[in-house]
């Protein structure tokens, strides 16, 4: 397939680039590189060392011997948008290019203004793109499992069927979103699927959960096609910053109680779900939802898992409840669907000590990077 990925220079883009390319799609990548000056301004870098985009795209062609086109560009400028998918034709377009972090999102008034201006213009100047000059290409946005909150009942995938009044609907699940950022998913999904309906656009929103992990087949080939890792209080993911903490003598901070539970996946079944999303199109006119993510945890949970492999690597690793500076539920009910991708064949990788081990050891390896003075949360929901 002709697959365009806008974002391809990120923490999933990346990998998810290497692999379809790998399986011998015709991969073009999209990025304005904002997320690089975005450690800069946050004071941070990748605990893993990455290569400028150049370099990673030409050690991949000499490694695989696939060219992968690097369009450099904004996605809130229409006119470089519909160029890019004039030129490049795609049978799917994976878009990932936006700003992705609950925190950044949170700092103030024109971060959030920033994160919803980006997410939400950039979705509709690719909506608009597509209708103008490629209309049959499957749009593959990802979405987050955090649209949907934590209701006090189980999230289906996308729709719930509701008896009202002694009539019956099927009606897009209720969101109840965790900060600005998550707000913006909200707005690309409702936007997306009134494209679908108006103009009988492709598209499939994927509800990803957490990810975790930094290594796939392909960034593991050669140093210069690392992924990156980021562990600091914006950017960092709960269970990769944990193992970033334990390896620096930090201790591992659980916000509140840590009863909080997410649907969480390996950065290994990221890029399969993609894969899968691209080979079984949505139809014309449909808008699909699948919660990609493969297990439940608690954060108290995940402390408790990297607390106990630590001292297999020779870390010692304490646990600390640090008053939670985000607005959510510290205990609640969770039971999320998350069916439709094993359906279609995900075989997941559940988490184990060995990745934990894995991603301690990496941490270890390049411990001379961290910044501890980042790991600690200064960013307030209130
Ligand atoms: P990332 O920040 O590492 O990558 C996003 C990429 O998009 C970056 O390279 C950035 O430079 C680029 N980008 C942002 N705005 C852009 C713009 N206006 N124009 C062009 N490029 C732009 O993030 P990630 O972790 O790879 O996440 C990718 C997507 O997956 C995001 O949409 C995110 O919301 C979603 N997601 C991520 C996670 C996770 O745990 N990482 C979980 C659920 C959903
Ligand atoms: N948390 C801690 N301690 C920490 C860091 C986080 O207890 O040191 C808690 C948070 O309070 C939260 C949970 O861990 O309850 C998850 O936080 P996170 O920072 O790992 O993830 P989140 O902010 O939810 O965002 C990440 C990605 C985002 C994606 C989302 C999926 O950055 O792009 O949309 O995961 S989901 O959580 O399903 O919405």
């Amino acid at each position: 397939m002709n697959i365009l990925i806008a974002g391809g220079d990120g923490f999933c883009g990346w990998p998810t680039a290497l692999h379809l390319s790998a399986r011998g799609h015709d991969v073009t990548i999209l990025d304005n590189l904002a997320r690089r000056e975005w450690d800069v301004e946050l004071g941070t870098q990748s605990l893993t060392p990455i290569a400028d985009t150049r370099t990673r795209l030409a050690r991949w062609r000499q490694v695989s011997g696939r060219e992968m086109p690097f369009y450099q560009g904004d996605m809130q400028d229409y006119g470089f948008v519909r160029d890019v998918i004039a030129a490049v034709r795609p049978d799917a377009v994976v878009h990932y290019a936006e700003q992705r972090s609950a925190p950044y999102s949170m700092i103030d008034r024109e971060h959030a203004v920033f994160t919803q201006v980006n997410n939400v213009v950039g979705t509709l100047n690719l909506l608009f793109a597509i209708k103008e000059a490629a209309r049959d290409a499957h749009l593959i946005k990802l979405g987050t499992m955090g649209e949907y909150g934590t209701p006090n009942i189980d999230i289906e995938e996308g729709y719930i069927r509701i008896a009202h009044n002694g009539r019956e609907d099927v009606v897009p699940y209720p969101k109840q979103p965790f900060s600005f950022y998550h707000l913006s998913k909200v707005h690309d999904s409702h936007n997306i699927m009134f494209a679908c309906k108006a103009w009988g656009l492709r598209a499939t929103d994927l509800n990803q959960g957490v990810v975790y992990g930094v290594v796939t087949d392909e960034t593991a080939s050669h140093a210069e096609l690392s992924n990156r890792y980021d562990y600091d209080q914006v950017f960092g993911t709960v269970l990769n910053r944990f193992c970033a903490q334990a390896a620096s003598g930090h201790p591992l901070t659980v916000y509140g109680e840590g009863g909080q539970t997410r649907g969480f996946l390996d950065i290994r079944d990221t890029i399969r779900c993609i894969e899968l999303a691209a080979l079984n199109p949505a139809d014309p006119g449909e808008f699909r939802v699948f919660n990609q993510f493969t297990e439940q945890f608690s954060v108290l949970e995940l402390a408790a898992r990297v607390a106990a492999v630590a001292p297999e690597v020779g870390l010692t690793a304490e646990v600390i409840h640090i008053p939670d500076p985000r607005v959510e539920k510290e205990r609640h009910y969770y039971n999320a669907a998350h069916t439709r991708l094993i359906d279609l064949g995900l075989v997941p990788h559940l988490l184990s000590d060995a990745l934990i081990r894995d991603l301690l050891e990496s941490a270890v390896q390049h411990k001379e990077r961290i910044r501890p003075e980042t790991f600690m949360p200064t960013v307030s929901w209130r």
